[in-house]
């Protein structure tokens, strides 16, 4: 296989699952920054890989796959250690409730595009902008602490981290960023500790990147 190649921005949560995933699985890769906050997404050159101008964007074993979740879906079934979804159907419906829970109903809202949106096109002040962002959030984390914590354990799911801990880590992260109290999620701080300590995770942090990037 040749080195996969990761289109990538250091701070992109939805770019964060990917490295996280890429770094359980173990696969090697190259990663090519995408500076979102100069558009390089809206280049000519970018939306010929990713016609959504968006990323992250893997190409790998001849394919170009975009979309954060169809990609991690893609290294599950081509490197299946450590699974990312319980195979028993129950519990892998359950695991893909929460992450989409976080990849469609809560990451969409606050994306910068829609943010900048609302800056841009509808005059919305910062305060405006900010209160926007934390009421999503706020609204996705508590519908996402009532439906982990039955069933969580160390992690999201059990005692292995899962497709939910992907979308978690970087969703916590954005979360801080933005100053969500997060006391009242004490099933999500867990996970995302817990989370945190292994390499894979950790390398995958934007300061991470930053760093690695000299940013
Ligand atoms: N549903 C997509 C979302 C991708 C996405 O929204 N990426 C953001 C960064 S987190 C992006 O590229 N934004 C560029 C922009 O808003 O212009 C996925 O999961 O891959």
């Amino acid at each position: 296989m040749s080195r996969p190649v990761l289109h990538d921005y250091f701070r992109s949560s939805a770019a964060y699952r990917v490295r996280i995933a890429l770094n359980l699985k173990g696969v090697e890769h190259e990663r090519r920054p995408v500076n979102l906050l100069e558009g390089a997404q809206r280049s000519p050159e970018y939306h010929a890989l990713n016609p959504q101008g968006l990323v992250p964007m893997l190409e790998i074993d001849g394919h170009r796959l975009t979309q954060s979740l169809s990609i991690i879906v893609y290294l599950d079934q081509r490197f299946p250690e450590p699974p990312l979804v319980p195979r028993d159907p129950a519990d892998g419906a359950h695991v893909r409730s929460l992450a989409l829970a976080i990849a469609c109903d809560i990451h969409p809202l606050n994306n910068l595009r829609v943010l900048s949106y609302l800056r841009h096109e509808m005059d919305q002040s910062q305060e405006a902008r900010d209160s926007w962002y934390r009421h999503w959030v706020i609204e996705g984390l508590t519908a996402l602490e009532a439906m982990a914590s039955p069933r969580a354990s160390r992690f999201l799911f059990g005692d292995e981290p899962s497709l939910a801990d992907v979308c978690l880590v970087p969703q916590m992260f954005n979360a801080r960023r933005f100053h969500v109290p997060l006391e009242p999620y004490p099933t999500l701080v867990r996970a995302d500790e817990a989370a945190q300590k292994l390499p894979a995770f950790a390398a995958a942090h934007p300061d991470r990147i930053a760093e690695e990037l000299g940013l």
